[in-house]
């Protein structure tokens, strides 16, 4: 499962956004208004919204619906340090090497009465603060690899060198201040460093978490400038009005206060690399996460290990066509159902009925 770890400052809404995102009970004992309430991470799942889902369930009629589901882990807060330890630093930022992205959360609601370990809100600086940690950690563990190698190159002098100067070069970049996700790395390159487990190669979303009238404009215009997706977000005011229709919202004008998920998961999509297929029927209708690169038959292994041991091949139409035409009959009048073998790479949209035989 994909999993997104909550990475920011101590006391800025980490906890609050968790809650948001996977209504998880449990955690709320934790939302409070001093640093390091949270000291274990906490995992939870949030449903994928998919639009395509209902509909798909409309026409087929199904009896439940089960969308797709991503894990998000609300990790300690890091501090100024953290790298050096500081604050149990080197134990929260294990806890984000196991992430797939980081989500960053900052800190841009005003007001006096929550504790700032910095004791002013200001985002950019906030930001720069964690990625600097970031940035260290990375630093440390390339060093420790460094000189592993430099012990063995005398021994074996052709097999260290090529990573040798891959780590030079990652080094120099995060010296100035560059997170590794920003630089174009070759397929090979990013293999060889696969196992130091790095932490600024993950991809980054940025989360505001804002009231009304706070200051994020400079925040803003830096994710811009560095490509990295900003989402505004007020999680109080969410958490607050988490029951309230959009009707009942309007009446006491905070209408404003419902985030759209919708653009924020295609994000993450296409960040990870990421495609939706679906399984539909009278019974279920569902929405499965898989890389964009995987086959009918491994995609088929996400259902069950037996379909996949077993596939036959898979009947397939996209849900463009579907739009179109929305019946099968019509879609197999038209020549939209194929047919495809396991090494068919199924597309976004596709909606796959697997046939296996029972071994
Ligand atoms: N005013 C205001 N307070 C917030 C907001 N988000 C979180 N808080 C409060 O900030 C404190 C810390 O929140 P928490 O979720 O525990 O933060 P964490 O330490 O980052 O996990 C709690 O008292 C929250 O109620 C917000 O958007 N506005
Ligand atoms: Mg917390």
């Amino acid at each position: 499962m994909i999993k997104i770890g909550l990475v920011g400052l101590p006391n800025i809404g980490k906890s609050s956004l968790f809650y948001f995102f996977t209504r998880q009970t449990e955690v709320l004992k934790e939302i409070a208004n001093y640093p390091f309430a949270t000291i274990e991470p906490n995992h939870g799942i949030m449903p994928v919204p998919d639009f395509r889902l209902e509909k798909l369930a409309q026409n087929f009629q199904s009896g439940k619906i089960t969308p797709s589901v991503i894990e998000w882990v609300d990790i300690a807060g890091l501090v100024k340090g953290a790298a050096q330890g500081s604050g149990l630093g080197n134990e929260f930022l294990s806890h984000i090497r196991e992430v797939d992205l980081i989500c960053h959360v900052i800190r841009c609601f005003a007001g006096s009465n929550i504790e700032h370990v910095e004791k002013s809100v200001n985002p950019l600086r906030d930001y720069e603060i964690i990625q600097s940690e970031l940035i260290l950690a990375d630093l440390q563990q390339i060093e420790k690899r460094k000189q592993k190698l430099q012990t063995l190159q005398k021994k074996q002098p052709q097999q260290t060198e090529e990573e040798l100067e891959i780590l030079i070069y990652l080094e120099q970049n995060l010296m100035n201040g560059s997170a590794l996700s920003q630089l174009k790395l070759t397929a090979e390159q990013k293999k060889t460093i696969k196992s130091y487990n790095l932490l600024t190669i993950k991809p980054v979303i940025i989360i505001a978490n804002y009231n009304q009238g706070a200051e994020i404009k400079e925040l803003e215009n830096y994710a811009k400038e560095k490509q990295i997706y900003f989402f505004p977000l007020s999680v109080k005011a969410e958490n607050e009005y988490l029951d309230l229709s959009v009707e009942e919202k309007k009446e006491l004008g905070i209408e404003w206060q419902t985030a759209n998920l919708g653009p924020l998961t295609e994000k993450i999509k296409e960040l990870l690399n990421l495609k939706v297929f679906f399984t539909a029927g009278p019974k279920e209708t569902k929405s499965w996460l898989a890389s964009k690169e995987m086959s009918a038959k491994q995609c088929a292994g996400l259902i069950h290990s037996d379909i996949e041991k077993g596939f036959a091949y898979v009947q397939v139409y996209n849900y463009q066509d579907w739009l179109i035409y929305p019946n099968e009959q019509q879609l197999s009048e038209k020549g939209k159902i194929r047919s495809k073998g396991s090494q068919y790479i199924i597309q976004e949209g596709d909606i796959c009925l697997f046939l296996f035989s029972a071994r």
